[in-house]
């Protein structure tokens, strides 16, 4: 094959792949790790896809030395893993559980040893259950309670661990978890979801400082920013567009980056946001200067004026913005139905370095996508969807580069198939498949075209 198509990027950006603690450990009950809302969610029957659970999932917490190895072959700079609260904390708070840290003592070892650098999120999605029943996110004290967590993970790792994420996709978290209900915990409440999306940030900004007192080297925060796109020119739907935009991206960009929370906020949440939940002195708390932002791509989504209940029944939210989503026509939509758009992934860096002019250098720490995978006769998966996906984006992202966008890095999602959560193992994003019977490693052809990317970029610029 040749490289005349290879995407190219300068000097000094940083390759890697991303996972998550619940999508890929299993051993749920080892060494004394206590249940996370996601362990209840997956076992509540008819919440997610064929009653998959993470209970063996990859069974990474055992085969972490595999796929340390896999990485290292990949030639990547960084991996991106989660650590699971309820590892370190069992109840959330109170006595910490050693053998949980040993575990990320042990992988962040082993990567170093393979001359990869730990990029670690502290929080994807896996809240200790004993948190939620004391209210979740919807209560300030889980906030405090994550800011403690934090101190005693850097305490144990900050030697080490070079980038700090603390937050990945708060988006998810309270939207997805308290107002649509299709993420634990499944509630479908209104002003609470509000409430979870301000103290995740205040969450974030207490964790900021706790990562500097402790002397960490760079420390960020990742959102999963969506393009949003107006069905038409007219005004009511650009209106639509504007109020979709403050839920997905505006709600979290402008008080860290801004220091105020977005002027259309009353308009987008109506009566629901009372603001109760707010204090003076939160948004210092929030707005502290980071390192760099981490952004998840994916996807476009379009947006017309409309009553939510037009909206499809597994989107809709208990917040209710008026602005249905739309289906695109003439792009293909991959296994997730998702539209690939890869344009549109140029054009949200662009605008974004337009809005905020203060933003921190970016990392991409996700894109990737789920296709319908098939192991071929010869033994091998021919992901040629995967492999247009990557290369599309990753060109996508060059331009923006090219642009003057300042991205530093981008993560592949995934290293491995794994927990795609309420669709649970049916869907594939990893570069690598796993055989969830015997859980063994396959690198698809994917793999082989990201090894071939970097190796063309050290070609290039050494390293
Ligand atoms: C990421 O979320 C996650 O960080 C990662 O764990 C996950 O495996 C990966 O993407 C692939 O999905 O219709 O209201 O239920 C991606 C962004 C945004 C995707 C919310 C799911 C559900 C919206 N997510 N979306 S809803």
């Amino acid at each position: 094959m040749s490289n005349d198509h290879l995407p190219e990027f300068p000097a000094g950006f940083r390759f890697g792949a991303a996972t998550a603690s619940y999508q890929i450990e299993g051993a749920v009950h080892a060494d004394g790790r206590g249940p996370s809302i996601w362990d209840t969610y997956s076992h509540t029957p008819g919440l997610v896809l064929n009653g998959d659970t993470g209970d063996v999932a990859c069974d990474h917490y055992h085969r972490y030395a595999e796929d340390v190895e896999l990485l290292r072959r990949l030639g990547v700079d960084a991996y991106r893993f989660s650590v699971a609260w309820p590892r370190v904390l069992p109840t959330g708070a109170g006595e910490v559980n050693q053998r949980g840290l040993d575990f990320y003592d042990r992988l962040v070892d082993a990567l170093l040893e393979a001359g990869i650098t730990p990029t670690a999120t502290l929080y994807h999605w896996d809240l200790p259950q004993a948190l939620e029943d004391a209210g979740g996110w919807r209560v300030r004290a889980t906030a405090e309670h994550f800011a403690a967590y934090t101190r005693i993970v850097a305490d144990r790792l900050g030697d080490r661990i070079r980038h700090w994420i603390t937050l990945n996709e708060p988006f998810c978290t309270a939207f997805v978890g308290y107002a649509v209900g299709r993420h634990a915990p499944g509630a479908r409440e209104g002003t609470p979801a509000l409430a979870a999306a301000h103290h995740l940030l205040v969450a974030h900004g207490l964790a900021v400082r706790e990562l500097r007192a402790a002397g960490a080297h760079e420390v960020g925060i990742t959102l999963n920013l969506d393009r949003v796109l107006p069905a038409s020119d007219s005004e009511a739907d650009r209106a639509a567009a504007d109020r979709a935009e403050t839920l997905h991206n505006r709600v979290w960009l402008d008080p860290l980056f801004t220091g105020a929370y977005p002027a259309n906020e009353a308009e987008t949440w109506g009566e629901l946001a009372d603001g109760s939940y707010r204090r003076d002195g939160d948004l210092e708390i929030i707005g502290q200067p980071l390192d760099f932002l981490g952004i998840n791509y994916y996807r476009p989504i379009k947006v017309a004026d409309g009553p939510w209940e037009e909206a499809d029944p597994a989107r809709r939210t208990a917040v209710d913005i008026r602005a249905p989503e739309q289906r695109f026509e003439g792009v293909r939509h991959t296994a997730m139905d998702w539209p690939v758009v890869p344009g549109s992934f140029t054009d949200l860096l662009l605008d974004l370095t337009e809005r905020y002019p203060d933003l921190p250098p970016i990392l991409i720490t996700e894109n990737g996508s789920a296709e319908h995978d098939t192991v071929s006769p010869d033994g091998r998966v021919h992901d040629a969807d995967r492999v247009a996906y990557l290369n599309d984006h990753l060109h996508a992202l060059a331009a923006a580069i090219r642009a003057g966008v300042d991205v530093r890095g981008y993560f592949v999602w995934s290293l491995l198939d794994n927990f795609e959560w309420a669709f649970g193992y049916e869907r594939r994003f990893g570069i690598v498949r796993v055989d969830y019977d015997t859980l063994e490693r396959l690198p698809k052809d994917s793999y082989f075209w990201y090894q071939r990317l970097i190796e063309h970029h050290r070609a290039r610029h050494g390293g």
